[in-house]
């Protein structure tokens, strides 16, 4: 990490440069940004979010849930500084703070991540070695309170969907759950960010019902990837996660659906359908800063309409 003003937001960057650059972030623009510390990682490192903006209505957004999935801390900067940048510029587009009130997280899983860069690039879990088996590390979108231990997640250690020892076993999941329960109301939206396979998800992920909002969550879900496709032709699918991809239980948006009660609550995966995979290209980081600053806004646009 250099300095502020040299952060390349078209590359890859380490743990440390993306707290670096939030905290440089956040002390430039301290009259919109703050940031929160809400935790510690296992093994020590901050668990913490930017909450950006000054509207009634929260929004929350989740990168780096699982650690190979390097787009989805880049682009969690690359739409917060945008957010910003538009609120500056003053247009239609500083409703997005004047109305709304976002808590973004760049790493959820900070101990992962970096292991993703010092030691494995392809590791997904997070690094808790209490796992009662084997092998290290809990899947922390199998961990959640929401059917945890159902079909849809592995009783081993060593399986990349390992659901825990218990539920809300992982420091990371505990800590973020908490968080949103201690949220003053007003949540009106939460999306848990992964890649890959381009989907714009709604609960369930641990049953085939639809939830009770399915229709609501439909309409943001179509409106998003309507709008992601207008600027690079890159098509979503849209349903339910138990639909779209397969079953999943103890999975974040379901929790944040059905015990926070935030009715729209989705998981995102974006670029690419599997080309590059977890591996995109750097040069990619742009054009999908792009396409989710329309998908985010079409579904900020209907947040703010109620
Ligand atoms: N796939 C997701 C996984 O955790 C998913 C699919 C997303 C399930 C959101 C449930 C909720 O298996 C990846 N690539 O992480
Ligand atoms: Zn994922």
């Amino acid at each position: 990490y250099t300095t502020y003003a040299d952060f390349d937001y078209n590359t890859y960057h380490t743990f440390d440069a993306h707290q670096q650059w939030q905290a440089d972030f956040a002390a430039e623009n301290s009259d919109i940004v703050n940031v929160v510390e809400y935790g510690t990682s296992l093994e020590g490192r901050p668990l913490n979010t930017m909450v950006i903006g000054k509207g009634s209505r929260k929004m929350i957004l989740h990168g780096g849930t699982h650690a190979r999935e390097w787009i989805n801390p880049i682009e969690m900067i690359n739409f917060s500084k945008q957010l910003v940048e538009e609120y500056r510029a003053g247009g239609e587009s500083a409703n997005y703070l004047n109305d709304l009130e976002w808590h973004i997280t760049i790493n959820t899983n900070p101990d992962g991540y970096v292991y993703s860069w010092t030691n494995d690039r392809m590791w997904r879990k997070t690094r808790n070695p209490d796992t009662g088996g084997v092998c290290v590390g809990v899947d922390p979108n199998r961990n959640w309170d929401a059917c945890w231990g159902c079909p849809g997640a592995s009783a081993n250690t060593c399986s990349q969907t390992f659901y825990g020892r218990s539920v809300f076993s992982e420091v990371e999941t505990k800590a973020a759950a908490d968080y949103i329960t201690n949220m003053s109301g007003n949540v009106v939206g939460y999306a848990d960010v992964h890649a890959y396979s381009q989907y714009w998800m709604t609960p369930f992920g641990y049953k085939r019902t639809h939830p009770a909002d399915y229709d609501d969550q439909m309409t943001v879900s179509n409106a998003a990837r309507d709008a992601i496709y207008g600027v690079h032709r890159k098509l979503f699918a849209t349903g339910s996660i138990y639909d779209v991809i397969y079953q999943a239980s103890g999975n974040t948006a379901d929790w944040v659906y059905e015990t926070a009660g935030v009715k729209c609550s989705f998981a995102l995966e974006l670029r690419d359908k599997g080309q590059y995979g977890f591996l995109l290209p750097a040069d990619q980081i742009q054009p999908v800063k792009e396409e989710m600053w329309a998908g985010f806004t079409a579904w900020a646009d209907l947040a703010i309409q109620g």
